[in-house]
C-alpha cells in the first residue's frame, strides 16, 4: 500500500522570487495537510547529506550551492497516495517539460532552479522527513 507521507522543500529560486504563499496555496487546494513546517537554511553539510544520491552527477556541486543559497521552506506532507500525488503536483524535473497547471511550470526558472523539491519513494520520505524535522515538530 502507497504511503501517505512526503517531503517538499520550496527551494530558494521561489523563496526569493516570492512564491511561498501561491505554492502553499497550490499545496492546499490539492489536499494535502500540512504535518511539519518551517523556514530554513541548508548548510553546506545539511546539503551535501540530503542529495548525497547525486553525489558523483555532475550538477552535485551546483546543487549545493544552490540549495544553500538562501532560505528555503521544508515541509511534510499528508495525503493518499503521497509521493506520486505530489510529484504529479509538480510536474517534471525541467520545467520545460512540465505539464501546464503543474508548480514547476509556473513557478520554476530551469532544471537547476525547479522551485520545488519532492520525495520520490515512501523510504525517502521517511528519510527526509526525519532529516528536517524533530518528532516533537511532527504533528
Ligand atoms: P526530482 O526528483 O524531480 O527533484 O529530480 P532529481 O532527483 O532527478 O534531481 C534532484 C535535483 O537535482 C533537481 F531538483 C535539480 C538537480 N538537477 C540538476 O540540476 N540537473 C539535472 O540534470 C538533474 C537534476
Amino acid at each position: 500500500m502507497a504511503g501517505t507521507k512526503t517531503l517538499t522543500m520550496i527551494k530558494p529560486d521561489a523563496v526569493q522570487n516570492g512564491h511561498i504563499g501561491a505554492i502553499l496555496n497550490d499545496i492546499a487546494e490539492a489536499g494535502f495537510r500540512i504535518s511539519a513546517m518551517k523556514l530554513t537554511q541548508l548548510s553546506k553539510a545539511d546539503a551535501e547529506a540530503f542529495y548525497e544520491v547525486h553525489s558523483e552527477r555532475p550538477f552535485f556541486g551546483e546543487l549545493v550551492e544552490f540549495m544553500t543559497s538562501g532560505p528555503i521552506v521544508a515541509a511534510i506532507l499528508e495525503k493518499e497516495n503521497a509521493v506520486e500525488s505530489f510529484r504529479m503536483l509538480i510536474g517534471s524535473t525541467n520545467p520545460a517539460e512540465a505539464a501546464e497547471g503543474t508548480i514547476r511550470a509556473k513557478y520554476a526558472t530551469s532544471i537547476g532552479e525547479n522551485a520545488v523539491h519532492g520525495s520520490d519513494s515512501d523510504e525517502n520520505a521517511q528519510i527526509e522527513g526525519d532529516f528536517h524535522f524533530a518528532v516533537r515538530e511532527q504533528f
